[in-house]
């Protein structure tokens, strides 16, 4: 059992808690409306918090432009020294923000100590990036000139994610930005304050320690106004966006209007081929995580099995079987295999899409359903469920955030990687196979269009080293490992004249 009050007591959650901070410094404006935060898992109150008016929104983004002007000019290094710190605060809260993303948003426990460990990791890996944000040198094609590229920090960050990963997408973007010499403005999803409170508190006291300009992480509790404003503004010169397609789409046009940069990282529709080659054993267990771990409620999250037609019937009952298993209930308990959904909006978009499958012709080998009855009282229990399903259903071409698989057949890998393909959006994808031909097949240029395709792992549950993100309707953008840091700096090429002449570049001439 885990006692939430100490958790809560543990991170500086109070009952009350005030709607923007910048850094040190934690406020609300008069106008700011009170709202109660739910838990999923049990239903009851955590806590209150204020929400930001636009009025908030501006004195915040004004204390985050000061900010910038000393932060960019500290060393990169000395920046990752403070990122390092921040790695090791979150390392000795651990426990209890693992277990505060548990009850807040209802990933069971062990995903809850997974989201820190990757905010951990990433922390890691920015401090070491700190050191190695290189520009290429280049060779001028006039003589006694040299060329180079270097980087330079953006600005103010902004920082929109989603309730499903409460804290982790929040630090994955902010780690690079803050090596990078930018500042952050964070807003949180409105269901999932408590967390972000928790974090910028974490963060406010390495700020504290070190005496960092104040608003180097901001927060800013709020609605879709906020996001809104954050899209408009041109005094933020990048906005990362996690979240729906349908969110992305807004976001991403309001930016491009006024021709900023933005990362989105929108819906998924992954799906694991399974091979006659596949070791089945292992593939159960990649489809079973990557479909109901989370609920079904990560961007990577499994929603299709396209499965050979000679081991679908075999695989199929495998998997059956392995749902009749599964434990849902209190994410908090350590045996739970599923907690619930965000909430009853989710719920009912959980049945919504049930009915239509059905209407649609599709059949459940796995009845869906919510749980009713003791320690269901929130109302947000729901059953992973299985239908089998044809790929052009509107239903499937559609993300659903719940843990509804659709399964399916195929006779050639071919007409497999068309159906795989053949979604609008473009996460990630899996094959399953022991046969290198098939596999390389898979990641060919006539393979996978997903921005993350993997070889007999799961769909979910990526490292933070590799770059995230996917194509199409999933948005483009790429955050975490490799160079999505390159995002968060402008480039700018420089070349320099050590010559006593100015010969111009392509032999033009221009003598008077
Ligand atoms: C998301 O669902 O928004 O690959 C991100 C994964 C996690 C990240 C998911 N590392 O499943």
């Amino acid at each position: 059992q885990v006692a939430i009050e100490n958790v809560l007591k543990n991170l500086g959650i109070d009952e009350i808690n005030d709607a923007v901070s910048t850094g040190k410094n934690w406020k609300s404006s008069g106008q700011a409306q009170l709202k109660d935060i739910h838990s999923p898992v049990d239903g009851k109150k955590i806590a209150a918090v204020k929400f930001a008016t636009a009025k908030d929104y501006e004195e915040t983004i004004a204390v985050a432009q000061e900010a910038f002007l000393s932060w960019r000019m500290v060393p990169a290094p000395k920046r990752g020294e403070i990122v390092r710190q921040l790695g090791d605060e979150l390392r000795a809260h651990k426990d209890d923000l693992g277990k505060l993303v548990s009850y807040e948003m209802g990933k069971s426990l062990q995903e809850g100590w997974g989201e820190v460990q990757e905010m951990i990791d990433i922390c890691d890996f920015a401090v070491g990036l700190s050191r190695q944000l290189y520009g290429l040198t280049m060779h001028s094609e006039r003589p006694f000139h040299r060329m180079y590229e270097q980087w330079h920090p953006l600005g103010v960050v902004g920082i929109i994610s989603a309730f499903n990963f409460p804290v982790a997408v929040w630090s994955w973007n902010a780690a690079l930005a803050w090596v990078c010499g930018n500042v952050c403005v964070w807003k949180p999803s409105e269901k999932t304050p408590l967390t972000a409170i928790a974090c910028q508190k974490i963060m406010q006291k390495v700020l504290v320690r070190n005496d960092i300009p104040e608003g180097v992480s901001c927060l800013v509790i709020g609605d879709r106004a906020i996001g809104e404003l954050m899209a408009h503004d041109t005094k933020l010169p990048l906005i990362s966006a996690t979240g729906s397609t349908r969110m992305g789409k807004a976001v991403g046009a309001a930016i491009g209007a006024r021709l900023g940069k933005h990362i989105l990282e929108l819906g998924g529709n992954n799906s694991i081929i399974i091979t006659e080659n596949a070791d089945l054993d292992m593939t159960l267990i990649g489809a079973l995580f990557g479909a109901v771990g989370t609920a079904g409620q990560r961007c990577t999250s499994t929603r299709r099995l396209i499965i050979h037609e000679s081991v679908y019937d075999a695989f199929k009952e495998k998997l059956v079987r392995a749902y009749g298993q599964l434990r849902i209930g209190n994410p908090l308990d350590t045996h739970i295999h599923v907690g619930p959904l965000i909430d009853q909006d989710a719920v009912k978009n959980y049945l919504d899409s049930i009915e239509k499958c059905k209407t649609e012709g599709g059949n459940f080998v796995v009845e869906g359903g919510v749980l009713t009855g003791e320690s269901y009282e929130s109302g947000c229990y729901v059953k992973p469920c299985i239908a089998e399903a044809k790929n052009e259903m509107a239903i499937v071409q559609h993300e659903t955030f719940a843990p509804i698989l659709y399964i399916m057949k195929y006779k050639d890998l071919d007409e497999a990687i068309a159906m795989q393909n053949g979604v609008p959006q473009g996460l990630s994808s899996a094959i399953m196979t022991t046969n290198m031909r098939e596999a390389e097949r898979f990641l060919s240029v006539t393979g996978s269009d997903c921005g993350i395709a993997n070889v007999n792992i799961g769909t979910s549950g990526a490292e933070i080293g590799g770059a995230f993100g996917g194509e199409k309707e999933t948005g483009g953008g790429r955050e975490s490992g490799s160079d999505a840091w390159k995002a968060y700096m402008r480039r700018q090429t420089n070349t320099i004249n050590y010559s006593t002449t100015l010969p111009l570049a392509q032999g033009i001439k221009f003598d008077l």
